[in-house]
C-alpha cells in the first residue's frame, strides 16, 4: 500500500459527510482474538460452522455451551488493541458514522464504542430458549447447560447462528446507515459471510466510495474502490487519528 493511498482517504474521509464502516475478526486478529479462518482459525480446532448452528444446539446444546464457554474464557483477559480504540476516539469527533460490525467479542465496546450495530449478537449476552429475555452474563463459570431463573429453560448464547436470520431491526439498521453512506471502510472481514458480507456492494451502488483494510485481497476486493493492505492495528489509527 502506497502512502499516497493512505493520504487520498485520509482527505476523502475528512470530507466525507456519513461514514459507515463495517469491521469483521481482522480487527480483533491483534488482540489475540482468533480469526476464523486464519492459520490458529476457530473453525480449524472446532469446524465452528457446525457448532454456530441451531441445529447443533437442538442436537447436543452441551457441546454447543462447551464452545462458547472455551471462546469466552479465552476472550475475557483481551483488549481492545489500536484500532478498536481509534473507532471509539473518532466516535467523539464525528456524530455523522455508523459502525457496524460482524464480531461478537464485544472489543469494540470495551474500546468506548457506543454507537455500535452488532450484525451477529454478543457472547457475553444470553437469551432465554423459553420466555425470550436477554442479559448480559460475564461469568466464567457458567454452568454446563444454564437455565432461565425466571422459566427454568436453557439460556442460549445471544448470537446469530448459521442459518438463522438476523433480527431485522439490526439488519434495517445497518442496511438504512450503508444506504447514507458517502464513504465505508471495511476493515478485517474474508468477505464471505452474509447478508454482511453484501453491505460493501450496497454502498457501492449507491454512490459511496468504498475502502477495504485487510491484509490481503478478498473475494469482494474487485468490488471496491481501494485496497489498503496491512494491520488495522496499524492504519487504522493513522487513517482516523487527528494529525499530530
Ligand atoms: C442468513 C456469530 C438467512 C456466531 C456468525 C447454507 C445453509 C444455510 C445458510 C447458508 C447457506 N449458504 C449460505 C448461507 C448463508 C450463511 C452464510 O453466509 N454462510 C457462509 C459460510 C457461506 N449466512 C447465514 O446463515 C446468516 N443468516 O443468511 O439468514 C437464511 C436463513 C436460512 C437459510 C439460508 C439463509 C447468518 C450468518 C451469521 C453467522 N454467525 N457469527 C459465532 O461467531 O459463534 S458469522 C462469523 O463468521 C462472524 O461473525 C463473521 O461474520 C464470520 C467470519 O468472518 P470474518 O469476520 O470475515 O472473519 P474471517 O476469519 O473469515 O476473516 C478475517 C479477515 O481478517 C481475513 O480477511 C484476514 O485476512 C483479515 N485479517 C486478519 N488479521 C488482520 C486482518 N485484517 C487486518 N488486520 C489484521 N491484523
Ligand atoms: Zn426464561
Amino acid at each position: 500500500m502506497s502512502d499516497p493511498d493512505l493520504q487520498m482517504l485520509r482527505s476523502r474521509l475528512q470530507q466525507s459527510q456519513d461514514l459507515v464502516v463495517l469491521t469483521g475478526a481482522g480487527i480483533s486478529a491483534e488482540s489475540g482474538v482468533p480469526t476464523f479462518r486464519g492459520q490458529d482459525g476457530l473453525w480449524r480446532q472446532y469446524r465452528a460452522v457446525d457448532l454456530a448452528t441451531p441445529e447443533a444446539f437442538q442436537r447436543d446444546p452441551g457441546l454447543v455451551w462447551e464452545f462458547y464457554r472455551w471462546r469466552r474464557r479465552l476472550l475475557a483477559p483481551l483488549r481492545p488493541n489500536p484500532a478498536h480504540l481509534a473507532l471509539a476516539n473518532l466516535e467523539e469527533r464525528r456524530h455523522r458514522f455508523t459502525l457496524i460490525t460482524q464480531n461478537i467479542d464485544g472489543l469494540h465496546t470495551l474500546a468506548g464504542s457506543r454507537r455500535i450495530i452488532e450484525l451477529h449478537g454478543n457472547i457475553w449476552h444470553l437469551r432465554c430458549t423459553g420466555c425470550g429475555q436477554v442479559r448480559e452474563d460475564r461469568r466464567l463459570d457458567l454452568p454446563p447447560l444454564p437455565t432461565c431463573d425466571a422459566c427454568g429453560a436453557l439460556w442460549r448464547p445471544h448470537v446469530v447462528w448459521f442459518g438463522e436470520m438476523l433480527d431485522p431491526a439490526v439488519l434495517a439498521a445497518a442496511y438504512a446507515a450503508v444506504e447514507a453512506s458517502d464513504l465505508m471502510l471495511i476493515i478485517g472481514t474474508s468477505g464471505l459471510v452474509q447478508p454482511a458480507a453484501s453491505l460493501g456492494r450496497l454502498a457501492k451502488q449507491r454512490g459511496a466510495f468504498v475502502a477495504e483494510i485487510n491484509l490481503e485481497p478478498t473475494p469482494q476486493t474487485d468490488f471496491y474502490d481501494l485496497a489498503l493492505q496491512g494491520k488495522a492495528g496499524d492504519l487504522v489509527p493513522q487513517l482516523l487519528l487527528p494529525a499530530r
